[in-house]
């Protein structure tokens, strides 16, 4: 399916296997087993690492959102200079000794920020992981369920976010524009989205374990990942105007949009736009977690929160709402 609608070429690396670490006791008799997700993250860093050196945009589908802590690592090192877009109703940012639940899905960009580390404790389990983000390389987008020490964060480590109010207020138009100008408005980066898909709102998306009132509808869920896509399509579309170019031609990006209709002869801007929507550009790293068909009451719950998933998976590859991401260069004639 995701292969037909986006024309990108898949290489599935198989269902990763990890050990239940035998003796695990919480630490702080709180946080629950940090040994058994440690070695798991370790497992998926490698791996994710691997995926992406191989010039692959690596996709991992969850399972908890705790795995972001491997793929982002592992994300990472082949490009350290990546930023995150967390879609999210949580923001994910508890530290171990802010956490109430224990839960290590709730915590996970704690041992990745780097401002924060000498807040956070090292759990066993966890001594291979290196912090490998800056604070302002985050944006959050749906945020609806933050807790004080959360908030506490957000605010005093220069951290974006836009809540579900956020998004209310200016539309989410202009919520990815002010994403994109805080992560790529000065240079082009790799982008790591981590979409959990408790983001949408219940009724879209009811098979997930902390649901939350009020969220993302599905146009806006699209849109997201639509416009995620379109950082890419708008990079080549630098690269093919440049060398295409005429001596003055405007660079930046959003007059690109406004420039490109009239690049070369109709046939040459139809044939490079079909080139172009396959590439995906910035988006180097997708995160789908959170997705559990066994919370689902019904068998319909299930399968409308999954196929919301692939949507999500497609349309950030290049499936479009308006049609034109398959070539399709000729119309039959009647004989
Ligand atoms: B998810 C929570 F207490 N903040 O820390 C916590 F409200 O990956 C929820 O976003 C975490 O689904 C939700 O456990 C984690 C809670
Ligand atoms: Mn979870
Ligand atoms: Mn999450
Ligand atoms: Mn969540």
């Amino acid at each position: 399916m995701i292969e037909l609608y986006t024309r990108c070429h898949l290489k599935d690396f198989g269902d990763l296997n990890f050990t239940n670490v035998l003796k695990d006791d919480p630490y702080n008799n709180l946080v629950v087993y940090p040994r058994s997700v440690g070695l798991a993250n370790q497992e998926l860093a490698e791996v994710v690492s691997q995926a992406v050196s191989g010039g692959y945009s690596c996709v991992t589908m969850g399972g908890d959102h705790s795995l972001a802590i491997g793929t982002i690592i592992g994300h990472a090192r082949h490009h350290p200079d990546l930023c995150v877009i967390w879609v999210d109703a949580h923001a994910d940012i508890n530290t171990p000794l802010t956490t109430v639940s224990g839960n290590i899905h709730g915590q996970p960009l704690s041992f990745l920020v780097r401002e924060l580390q000498d807040k956070v404790p090292q759990l066993p389990g966890f001594s291979w992981i290196k912090p490998c983000l800056s604070s302002p390389s985050i944006v959050y987008i749906g945020l609806r369920d933050v807790e004080p020490p959360e908030h506490f964060i957000l605010k005093n480590y220069d951290i974006q976010y836009f809540s579900m109010r956020d998004i209310d207020r200016l539309g989410i138009q202009k919520v990815m524009e002010q994403t994109f100008d805080r992560l790529i408005g000065k240079r082009q980066r790799p982008i790591h989205l981590s979409f959990d898909i408790d983001a949408f709102d219940p009724k879209l998306a009811p098979a997930t374990g902390t649901p939350v009132v009020g969220g993302l509808t599905y146009r806006e869920g699209v849109y997201i990942t639509e416009e995620i896509h379109n950082t890419g399509f708008l990079c080549v579309a630098l690269a093919v105007l440049n060398s295409l170019c005429r001596p003055g031609w405007p660079r930046t990006q959003k007059s690109i949009c406004l420039c490109l209709p009239s690049a070369g002869t109709k046939g040459v801007r139809h044939h490079h736009l079909a080139q172009l929507s396959f590439l995906s550009g910035l988006l180097s790293a997708l995160d789908l977690v959170e997705v559990n068909p066994h919370l689902a009451t019904s068998e319909e719950e299930a399968k409308a929160t999954a196929s919301l998933a692939v949507d999500v998976i497609a349309s950030s590859f290049g499936q479009t709402r308006g049609g034109g991401h398959i070539v399709y260069d000729h119309l039959p004639t009647p004989s």
